[in-house]
């Protein structure tokens, strides 16, 4: 790939309003077009155009003409200033189709001319969506980084104020290095007569959304099937949000919030308000609010029609296929509901991807009740609102909506998993391997064993991508997020089998009591169990000791890729480095690894397992190199199975035995637990 192909695909994610031909990087580079990308309003009149490529372009970069200019006509449906959404049916077959066209493009130089020529052709948030979605999946484009989404719509993730104090500091100090940090303030969306505001520091956490977005942008429910068919993508949908659910409810816990309650009944008002003051960055409106106990109502929208009862319809049949363990495809072919591929089945039913087996049928449930609550406040489109931000996977996890519908459909999936049998001894122990110790330690000689330390955080993201019509260089905001001091893992291992083995080391945190100290039972506890590492394990004959740092975590990223970087020349330079940033935008972010814990202390249980290597392997039929395996626990491996082949969340995705979590591990030697003490220090490090 020639550097300026990469430029060219780079560039066309930075400033997402403008027009291609004023869209430029810092002034260093610019496209150069054939007169035929214009669109008519710059082709067809008079008017003088600026400077085609900026002031101090240092890099034309030059695109071919397309041979045959594609029909872009079936798009039109969703106007340019009009808001896209992944969880309209319509809009997702626009997508599917704008995507297999630029899979289709045959190489990389028309798949840049084609991406340019629609760019400013359709509406912006779908093209940036297919186009990061063809950069994802295409064999071709394998080293374009997708940059952050924060980057590039920074109105979908910041307070809109700060938008214009960014434009203002950029306009009037020309020298990047100059400019002073806007300052995002923390705790604006509501006061503290709201409770649930006392966990916004979560829903509303830059790094939490982005990876959010990203796991959509890497499993897209539709569109070409070498882009949705992926390997267990029905149970990682099924698994990554059943974790989001379960660190949302560890973290109410921390702060003295009872259990989300669910959505299971889809009649009852939301008791829950939310107004996210975030700006669509298509319309410059505010994303609509929504009152306390709103109630779902019919949708007649254009192009987006749909009763609650429809809804309702499809949960019943659901329910009916888990309750009688099989479920119909369209031509009436009954597929058993097994402990095996079960869940992966009614991962892409209840979705619905395009896997659903039959669409027809169990229909689109957790789509369409997105759909339906993000239009909750006018759902006939007769206030002319657009969707709140359930309609978007970018906000979605703002709202404490969000948590209530997900939590519903967590207890849907989790209905089927307690239908299996419990986990006996032939599911959990690993013969002659004995656990002999379990420790956490943060990383300072003086730190005592199993205190863990939480505390608040501040740090940059960069604006600058997306301030259309903005001055060049970059625009540091700098955000308060939590944080917790690095740890490391120690556990103490004997193999007695008198041969090397090999094992998987499981490492989970559960909480103990719940928000009024209650001790919480093995079944509420293995259904808030929050992973924290899975890796795999040698084990010589004898001792051995494990030591493992928090940092390598199988389900978190460093927050240095979740937003690229951290100063404003803090970039990577090398090409393994970007090659590995793309997929690895996908991830937990680390610094909300740990739970909050609390100011006293709050005592959780530490579960390590080694489970037997020889059930856990995976057969790789595709032996290149991981590109980015760093939080595969959440987001699998790019082009590759899922990397352990038992069902995700083991062993806490089904019943166990035994009454309590001490019972548990008492039985089998290759289970461990201990206390941990999470303390929560309420001071701010700025690292800006
Ligand atoms: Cu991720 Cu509902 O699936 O938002």
């Amino acid at each position: 790939m020639s550097s300026s192909d990469t430029k060219a695909l780079e560039l066309l994610f930075q400033r997402p309003l403008e027009p291609v031909f004023t869209s430029r990087d810092n002034g260093k580079a610019a496209f150069d077009l054939p007169d035929s990308y214009y669109t008519d309003r710059y082709s067809s009149s008079n008017v003088e155009l600026q400077t085609r490529y900026g002031d101090n372009v240092e890099v034309k970069i030059p695109l071919r003409d397309l041979a045959r200019k594609p029909n872009l006509d079936f798009a039109k449906v969703i106007g340019r200033k009009q808001q896209f959404s992944l969880f309209q049916d319509q809009h997702m077959k626009v997508a599917s189709q704008l995507i297999s066209l630029f899979m289709d493009s045959p190489d990389l130089q028309s798949f840049a001319s084609l991406c340019a020529y629609t760019k400013d052709r359709v509406n912006p948030l779908l093209f940036q969506y297919c186009y990061s979605v063809a950069i994802q999946h295409r064999r071709d484009t394998r080293n374009i980084r997708v940059p952050p989404i924060a980057e590039t719509f920074p109105s979908n993730f910041v307070e809109p104020s700060l938008l214009q104090d960014a434009r203002q500091e950029a306009s009037l100090v020309p020298d990047p290095n100059k400019r002073t940090l806007i300052e995002i303030p923390r705790n604006y969306t509501a006061s503290d007569l709201e409770d649930e505001q006392r966990v916004a520091y979560f829903r509303e956490d830059i790094g939490v959304n982005m990876h959010h977005w990203h796991w959509h942008l890497v499993y897209p429910a539709e569109g070409p099937r070498e882009v949705v068919a992926k390997d267990r993508r029905g149970e990682l949908f099924y698994y990554m949000h059943h974790q989001i659910i379960a660190r949302y409810n560890v973290e109410r816990f921390c702060n003295n919030l009872k259990r989300t309650e669910i959505m299971n009944n889809l009649r009852e008002p939301i008791v829950e308000g939310y107004f996210p003051k975030l700006l669509s960055s298509v319309n410059n409106r505010t994303y609509p609010g929504r009152v306390a106990n709103t109630v779902l109502r019919d949708m007649n929208r254009v192009n987006n029609v749909l009763e609650v009862s429809d809804c309702e319809r499809w949960r019943d049949r659901i329910l009916a296929a888990i309750d009688q363990g099989f479920v119909q495809d369209a031509a009436g072919k009954r597929i058993p509901l097994d402990e095996v591929k079960g869940i992966d089945i009614l991962g892409d039913m209840v979705e619905a991807s395009s896997l659903s087996v039959n669409r027809q049928y169990y229909g689109n449930l957790h789509n369409m009740v997105h759909n339906l609550i993000s239009f909750a406040h006018d759902p006939d489109a007769r206030h002319l609102e657009e969707y709140g931000v359930m309609g978007d996977v970018t906000t979605a996890m703002r709202d404490p909506v969000f948590y209530k519908w997900h939590g519903y459909l967590d207890t849907l999936f989790n209905k089927f998993k307690t239908l299996l049998p419990p986990y006996d001894q032939n599911h959990l122990s690993y013969r002659g391997i004995t656990i002999n110790n379990v420790e956490a330690r943060i990383n300072s000689r003086t730190a005592a064993p199993n205190v863990l330390l939480t505390y608040w955080q501040k740090s940059n993201v960069d604006l600058a991508a997306g301030l259309d019509f903005g001055p060049n260089g970059s625009v540091f905001a700098t955000f308060t997020h939590l944080q917790h001091a690095p740890f490391e893992y120690v556990v103490n291992v004997t193999n007695s089998n008198g041969t090397p083995k090999k094992g998987t080391c499981r490492i989970f945190l559960c909480p103990k009591t719940d928000e009024r100290g209650t001790p919480l039972s093995l079944e509420d506890q293995r259904l808030l169990a929050i992973e924290m590492d899975k890796f795999t394990v040698n084990l010589t004959p004898g001792r051995n000791t494990i030591r493992r740092r928090s940092d390598e975590s199988s389900v978190t990223i460093p927050f240095e890729r979740s937003l690229r970087r951290v100063g404003p020349n803090a970039q990577p330079t090398d090409a393994a480095a970007l090659a590995s940033f793309q997929f690895c935008g996908c991830g937990w972010p680390d610094h909300l690894l740990l739970p909050k814990g609390k100011p006293e202390g709050m005592t959780f249980d530490l579960f390590v397992m080694i489970s037997d290597y020889a059930n856990d392997a995976v057969q790789q039929t595709n032996n290149s190199p991981d590109v980015c395996g760093d939080a595969y626990s959440f987001c699998g491996l790019k082009d590759k199975l899922y990397p352990d082949r038992r069902t995700m969340g083991f062993p806490f995705d089904r019943r166990l035995p035994g009454n309590t979590l001490t019972a548990l591990t008492s039985s089998c030697t290759n289970l461990m637990k201990t206390d941990v003490k999470i303390i929560f220090n309420d001071q701010v490090v700025d690292r800006t």
